[in-house]
């Protein structure tokens, strides 16, 4: 008898009617191989991949996607629930029928004349009981082996799965790259995702977004668990333990760099263990354990640099995983490498740029796509925490939230408690980035950096939130940071990066019961000289204005803060209603 993924390929390869049906099996032989594919075959026009210098970047390739395709494209993302209610105003919602119906007039027949890859996968370290089963099939080539870095490809997820059907079905095609013919659907209910008409990451690498926080985030709220938005890290002080935390920033907001950080402060290390995505669990001591589900780095190439984040510029140069994919940067033709703003202080003077063409620094904006990326293995990172494959995930004693802003938000605060830590999450708002398309630098609200990834009705998920709160028996901390605000010349007042080990210190200081904290309308403040400023010439009252909570701006707040809420009517927790009401009261308003 046929098992559930031998009828899954067989409906697959009668629906796509491939010429050919190719399965992973996660080797490097097989990498290398369908790597020599790609170099040979062009998707609308272009070479899939090109080789890269291999003494300078090893085992690294360059793709240029189609200059419509270079970013998430929330529009045209549903989420598919029965009723509209359940996906909440925070999703597009479709009817699952008319989705797949539209979905099937797309897929059938799309893979004539090409391959269908059938890539098993497994989210999270497979000897975790946190860790998921999935199947995805691609007509992507450049998908195919982007998935081979992500996740855990490989035949011990169809070992995993044997003769279940409980598994994550991924049906991806890229179509002809038109963003007319351009859908992601999710079908929470029924675990599968269908995308059409994209080969970028968050549209088309599904276990991604797609499925470690839409059809994840659903997940979660069955099973009583969270799917989150947010870097692992462990943090090494001086004594020689490991302190964990998860952060939670909206895309190109610093995440990976703080997921990197090589802090400035002596006897300090950052361990790492995902920059993107955490599944938490109430582990059987009553903790919270977090494992990332993920195996590598999709990351925002500009900025990335030897200053910024010298561990990513390690990570990127190192040989140990085939392959590393370099996508819409520029190319350096004096010596075949990858460029992107931020890479070097100075311009190589031969450059060709995202679109292919000779970069011409008085016509072009930016010789790399301000949302070009680079994919690699975390297995090439060389800080990976020890515990990156610990089964049960680590304990986690700190959660940092934070959003870009010039204004209004403090450098640093901390909740008082867990509801007021999920309050303070839910109304984060932060200036939009290149990482979605759309207009860059407006402030929109996006509650523990999810909104454009919870999969269900975002008022349940805060709730959701505030009931793992009453599982738990040592919650972590809560903090709010801000790295990015700005003087009136517009000028950034932090220095960030590295310095940023700096606010993290005075938070394991705070979890550790070593320092107090001075209270404010919106939270818990450091006391006076509490944050180690050895070493860094800041002006003192740059740090009281960093630390300053303005009422006129967050009069405005607030009034953004209400308008969120009212979307979701009484599905808003009536607890943070309450936390609302008294913010407002501290105030004044
Ligand atoms: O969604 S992606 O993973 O493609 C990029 C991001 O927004 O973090
Ligand atoms: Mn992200």
């Amino acid at each position: 008898m046929a098992t559930p993924i031998e009828l899954f390929i067989e409906e697959m390869q009668k629906l796509f009617q491939p010429d050919e049906v190719y399965i992973m099996d996660g080797s490097q032989e097989e990498a290398e191989k369908l790597a020599n594919i790609a170099q040979k075959s062009k998707v609308d026009g272009k070479i899939v991949l090109e080789k890269l210098n291999e003494k300078e970047y090893p085992n690294s390739y360059y793709h240029r996607s189609n200059t419509n395709d270079v970013a998430r494209t929330e529009h045209l993302t549903f989420v598919c629930t029965p009723s509209k209610t359940e996906a909440g105003p925070n999703n597009n919602w479709m009817d699952p029928v008319e989705a797949k119906e539209k979905m099937m007039g797309f897929f059938k027949g799309a893979m004539k004349g090409r391959t269908m890859y059938v890539i098993p996968f497994v989210m999270g370290p497979p000897k975790s009981k946190y860790a998921k089963n999935c199947i995805q099939v691609t007509d992507s080539v450049y998908v195919a082996l982007s998935m081979r870095i992500m996740a855990r490809v490989g035949k011990q997820a169809v070992e995993r799965i044997g003769s279940s059907s409980d598994f994550f079905r991924g049906v991806h095609s890229i179509g002809d790259v038109n963003p007319d013919r351009r859908f992601i659907m999710h079908f929470p209910q029924e675990n599968l995702v269908m995308s059409f008409g994209s080969g970028y990451g968050g549209n088309a690498l599904l276990g991604k977004k797609c499925y470690s926080l839409r059809i994840g985030s659903y997940l979660g709220y069955q099973e009583g668990w969270l799917a989150e938005h947010m870097i692992i890290i462990g943090v090494e002080v001086p004594d020689g333990k490991v302190i964990y935390f998860l952060g939670a920033f909206p895309s190109a907001c610093g995440k990976t760099n703080l997921a990197l950080l090589e802090p400035v402060l002596k006897g300090y290390k950052v361990w790492t263990l995902g920059d993107d995505i955490a599944w938490i669990n109430v582990g059987e001591d009553g903790r919270l354990y977090a494992i990332n589900p993920e195996a590598g780095f999709f990351g925002v190439a500009p900025g990335t640099g030897l200053k910024t984040n010298p561990i990513m510029i390690k990570t990127l140069k190192n040989d140990k995983f085939f392959p590393t994919l370099f996508t819409n940067t520029a190319v350096d033709n004096s010596d075949n490498t990858p460029w992107w703003e931020g890479a070097s202080d100075e311009i190589p003077s031969d450059l060709t740029n995202w679109q292919g063409q000779k970069y011409d620094k008085n016509l072009d904006k930016a010789a790399a796509h301000p949302n070009s990326r680079f994919t690699v293995s975390i297995y090439n990172c060389p800080t990976l925490s020890p515990e990156y494959n610990n089964p049960k995930g680590v304990p986690i004693s700190g959660i940092i939230f934070g959003g870009r802003r010039k204004d209004t938000i403090p450098l640093v605060y901390e909740a008082k408690d867990w509801n007021s830590g999920v309050f303070t999450a839910s109304i984060i708002g932060s200036e939009t980035t290149a990482a979605s398309s759309g207009q860059v630098g407006n402030v929109r609200r996006d509650p523990m950096a999810m909104l454009p990834f919870c999969g269900y009705n975002m008022g349940e998920y805060f709730q959701h939130w505030i009931n793992i709160g009453k599982k738990v028996k040592k919650l972590p901390k809560i903090f709010m940071v801000n790295w990015f605000r700005k003087d009136e010349n517009g000028k950034f007042m932090w220095p960030g990066f590295r310095d940023n080990s700096r606010i993290i210190k005075w938070m394991i200081y705070r979890i550790e019961g070593k320092t107090g904290a001075k209270e404010s309308e919106i939270g818990l403040f450091p006391e006076e000289n509490a944050i180690d400023l050895s070493g860094l010439d800041i002006k003192k009252e740059t740090m009281e204005k960093l630390l300053k909570v303005d009422k006129q701006d967050w009069k405005r707040e607030v009034a953004m803060i209400e308008e969120f809420y009212a979307k979701f009517g009484d599905k808003i927790p009536r607890d943070l209603r309450k936390h609302l009401t008294e913010l407002k009261k501290k105030l004044g308003l």
